[in-house]
């Protein structure tokens, strides 16, 4: 049977277990329950940003430099295009395919851009069981900023590239007010130091580096300011009041679906001719829908 704890000592058994919360997150959290930690074990570092500032080539510099710290990294790549359609999905793959050997990457689909979907929820579920120090997840932050990532991550990382207009997008969307940590990208472009400058008074005390992902500079300081925020946030306990309110969305998210997928049953079962003729039918309906949550909990989903 696939997706039981034993599954997630090695690298294809956790595939299987994250294929199957692709498909089916709740059966998985049911099945994984007495896996699912207890204590908070990895670091989860949420990283943001608009379109092209260099997210995924970030993480593949973050996932080498904390590796060959001999940390076990895991990245999940919340993406939202569909896997049927390609897109951005084969993108991120792409870009992040200079991933060291022993790092773990994963890429989920998001159909909302704002949201993190249940099926990603239970992949960082997973990926935590399975005892990774670090879950990096990035998110897009084009448009409308992702408030999201800030109630998975304990740590959130906002990436910005030198850029004519860039800078007063980024400030425009919100971005400024949801960081822990910025990072001025692409530092190897000319214009990176007027970025940095412009940035950083709104980052009011937060840290801001200058990195350049993609010819790895600074990247080992970026990690020891990484380490250093975990570290500060471990000590005053809020890394656990993370964990609590990713737990919180993820029960909400969970509870959604079981919902969800309870009601479309409910009323697929519904004939035109009731519905036309049962302006009374909700009361009827709550009662059966009660009914068969609790079923569906006993028997699982
Ligand atoms: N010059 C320079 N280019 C970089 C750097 N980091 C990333 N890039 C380039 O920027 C482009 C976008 O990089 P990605 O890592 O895909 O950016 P992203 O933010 O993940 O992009 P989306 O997921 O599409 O939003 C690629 O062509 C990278 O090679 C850098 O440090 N310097
Ligand atoms: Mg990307």
């Amino acid at each position: 049977m696939v997706g039981t704890c034993a599954d997630l000592a090695d690298r294809s058994g956790l595939s299987r277990v994250l294929s199957l919360a692709e498909a089916r997150p709740l059966e998985v959290l049911l099945r994984l329950s007495d896996c699912l930690v207890r204590e908070p074990r990895s670091a989860v570092v949420g990283v943001t940003g608009p379109q092209g500032v260099g997210k995924s080539t970030l993480i593949s510099s973050l996932a080498r430099e904390l590796s060959s710290g001999g940390s076990r990294v895991a990245a999940l790549l919340v993406d939202p295009s569909s896997p049927l359609t390609g897109g951005a999905v084969l993108g991120n793959r792409l870009r992040i395919r200079d991933l060291p050997s022993e790092a773990f990457v994963r890429s989920v689909w998001a159909e909302d851009e704002r949201a993190v979907p249940l099926r990603a929820l239970t992949a960082l579920e997973v990926l935590e069981a399975a005892g990774y120090d670090y879950v990096i997840v990035e998110t897009p932050g084009a448009g409308q900023v992702n408030t999201s990532i800030l109630r998975i991550s304990d740590l959130v990382l906002v990436v910005l590239m030198p850029l004519l207009g860039d800078e007063v997008q980024a400030i425009k969307a919100g971005l400024m007010e949801i960081g822990d940590v910025y990072v001025v990208n692409k530092a190897d472009v000319p214009e990176a130091d007027l970025m940095y400058n412009y940035v950083k008074p709104f980052a009011k005390g937060r840290p801001v580096v200058k990195v350049s992902a993609l010819y790895r500079k600074n990247v080992g300081e970026l990690v020891e300011v990484l380490r250093g925020e975990l570290r500060r946030r471990s000590l005053e306990g809020s890394i656990e009041r993370k964990r609590a309110e990713r737990r919180r969305y993820l029960l909400e998210e969970a509870l959604l679906e079981l919902l969800h997928d309870a009601i479309r049953e409910e009323l697929g079962g519904l004939a035109s001719e009731e519905l036309l003729k049962r302006p009374d039918a909700l009361a009827e309906l709550v009662r059966d829908l009660k009914a068969r949550l609790a079923n569906r909990i006993v028997a699982g989903p």
